[in-house]
């Protein structure tokens, strides 16, 4: 599982670092319009099934959001480090357990590494975990061409 979402990361990485947008995919590079490389913040899940998550390490981008499930039979609370005060991210903190069959979702605006628990369970080692966010690649502005003045016609 670790290891998938490295590869993950690392062809984010490689998508945004430019270089004509060459995604390996094997067959006919397509070209791939403007908009593939801007990112608009992405949702990804992360579920707390009844004893476990099953995710425990996750990396994203900033402006990406994490929605916490809740699929166990227990309320869970996914809250910053440390456990009580939660002061190393404050807001990544619904203020609130997670009931089961809810979900929370959280949007992270900072870059680095984020290391969460369940604030009901706070020894538990298997609701805990870390999110991990990377900044936004330089992404190149688009600057409008200048509308070039329509010549005057020639007599
Ligand atoms: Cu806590």
């Amino acid at each position: 599982m670790k290891t998938t979402y490295a590869i993950l990361a690392l062809t984010a990485t490689l998508a945004f670092s430019g270089a004509g947008c060459s995604k390996s995919t094997g067959t006919s590079p397509a070209p791939q319009p403007l908009e593939a490389h801007v990112r608009t913040g992405d949702t990804k899940p992360l579920t707390y099934n009844p004893g476990t998550l099953d995710i425990k390490e996750i990396t994203i981008t900033v402006g990406d959001s994490i929605e916490f499930r809740n699929s166990d039979l227990k309320a869970h609370w996914p809250a910053s480090a440390p456990h009580p005060t939660h002061s190393t991210y404050p807001e990544f903190d619904p203020k609130a357990s997670v009931k089961p069959g809810e979900s929370w979702a959280f949007k992270f605006e900072k870059a680095g590494d984020w290391k969460f628990h369940d604030h009901l369970n706070p020894q538990n080692k298997a609701f805990q975990g870390v999110i991990h966010v990377k900044a936004v690649a330089a992404v190149p502005a688009v600057v409008a061409a200048p509308v070039a003045p329509t010549p005057a016609p020639v007599k």
